[in-house]
């Protein structure tokens, strides 16, 4: 087999680039190793930045976001009973809206064959070879056959644990990574949210955020630490303490249910440099991970598409190889100040164990700071809804 593009990982940065290719006429083939239902099994994002949304917009795939996202004015920090409403609307000019991953991707998926993207699920033993040239290639396995697909271009979507970031050499690659002294402890429950916009809270027993993906499905995190495990966490355990962290105006408010989901994830800073490396590009979760604290993941790989789509438009349509040379520099600017953003945010809003009065000093002037301050307020505003591309 032969294409131009080779795409790793039917993810929302995958299917996402995999889309604008084919609507510039470049072609392309996705390849993931798990099947449909698994990665619409797992359930991630829930907030989007406008420029996911006007990618959405763009490939003419925002029906659904459109007619069932939730479009947010502003969200909320939490500090004891202090609540600190972002106005985003009135700092900034923009929205976010609330529309999980799952239906972002069950949507790029679903319209992947009537727009001709190739997607091959369930390829087996994915092996990038001969990136650092210019022809590149494939190879899988899938109902115990062997398959190649040469290509111009490999960009690797596989996210964090998937072979393309292995494949810069270990000298040419350079890692940056912060992994925080907790974890977040996630409850999905099919009962209408507590509150009409996102609340962050910083409470004396710890981290809790209440989120939703629509009027009759609620989201909450609540940070535990490293050593919990999940099953030391029966539900009700998870709401009392959602209810004495997020505040007796919240807490009268949460309608508990069963969980229909509850993991607990590790939240991580990460970065790898470069984003390219001769004819491989990476995007998204492949090359970058942030903690879910500023609502940054997805939207960092939507922009690192939008980036990776630009320049192999300018390699294939107007044949300026300068366009590839440069992604990886443009894609990097803006997933460092989302780092910083999603790590400051972090660092404001839990206690951390090794935290001494100084440090939570800090964060009560930091917080009266924006409080008191438009100036402060907008910083957060304009970072939360997402910096321009
Ligand atoms: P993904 O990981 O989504 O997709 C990579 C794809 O590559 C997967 O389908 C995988 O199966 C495939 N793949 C891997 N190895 C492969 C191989 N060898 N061959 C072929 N395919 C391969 N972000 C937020 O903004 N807000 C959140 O609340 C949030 N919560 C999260 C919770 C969890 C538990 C996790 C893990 C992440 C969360 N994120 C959140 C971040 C998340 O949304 C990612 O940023 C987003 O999925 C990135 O998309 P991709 O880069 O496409 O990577
Ligand atoms: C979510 O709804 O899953 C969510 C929302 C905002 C975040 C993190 C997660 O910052």
């Amino acid at each position: 087999m032969k294409t131009e593009v080779a795409i790793i990982g039917a993810g929302p940065a995958g299917l996402l680039l995999g889309h604008l290719l084919r609507a510039e006429g470049i072609a392309c083939v996705v390849l993931e190793r798990r099947t449909p239902d698994y990665v619409l099994g797992r359930i991630r994002a829930g907030v989007l930045e406008q420029v996911t949304v006007g990618l959405m917009e763009r490939l003419g795939l925002d029906a659904r976001l459109k007619a069932e996202g939730l479009p947010h004015d502003g969200f909320n920090l939490a500090d004891g009973e202090r609540l600190i409403r972002i106005d985003l609307a009135e700092l900034t000019g923009q929205q976010v809206v609330v529309y999980g991953q799952t239906e972002l991707t069950r949507d790029l998926m679903d319209a992947a064959p009537e727009r001709g993207l190739e997607v091959v699920y369930a390829a087996e033993d994915v092996a990038l070879h001969d990136v650092a040239g210019d022809a590149p290639y494939v190879t899988w396995r899938k109902d115990g056959a062997e398959h190649r697909l040469d290509a111009r271009f490999v960009i690797g979507c596989d996210g964090f644990h998937g072979p393309s970031r292995r494949m810069v050499p270990a000298g040419v690659g350079r890692e940056y990574e912060r992994v925080y002294p907790f974890g977040w402890l996630g409850i999905m429950a099919d009962v209408p949210p507590c509150n009409h916009e996102l609340i962050y809270a910083n409470h004396a027993r710890g981290f809790a955020l209440a989120s939703m993906r629509s009027q009759a499905r609620s989201r909450y995190y609540i940070d535990v630490p490293v050593t919990e495990r999940i099953e030391d966490w029966p539900d009700e355990r998870v709401w009392d303490e959602l209810a004495l962290r997020l505040g007796p105006e919240a807490a009268a408010h949460i309608t508990r249910g069963p969980s229909i989901e509850k993991p607990i994830a590790p939240p991580r800073s990460f970065v790898f440099e470069p984003m390219r490396h001769g004819s491989l590009l990476l995007c998204g979760d492949a090359a970058h991970i942030v903690p879910p604290t500023g609502a940054k993941g997805l939207n960092l790989a939507a922009s690192d598409v939008h980036y990776a789509a630009e320049a192999l438009v300018g390699f294939f349509k107007r044949n300026d190889p300068e366009a590839i040379a440069a992604y990886s520099a443009r894609a990097l600017s803006r997933v460092w100040k989302s780092e910083r953003f999603s790590w400051s945010l972090t660092r404001l809003m839990h206690r951390f164990p090794e935290d001494g009065p100084f440090e939570r000093a800090m964060q009560v002037a930091e917080l009266d700071y924006i409080a008191s301050s438009r100036a402060a307020q907008t910083a957060i505003a304009e970072n939360y809804v997402g910096l321009p591309v």
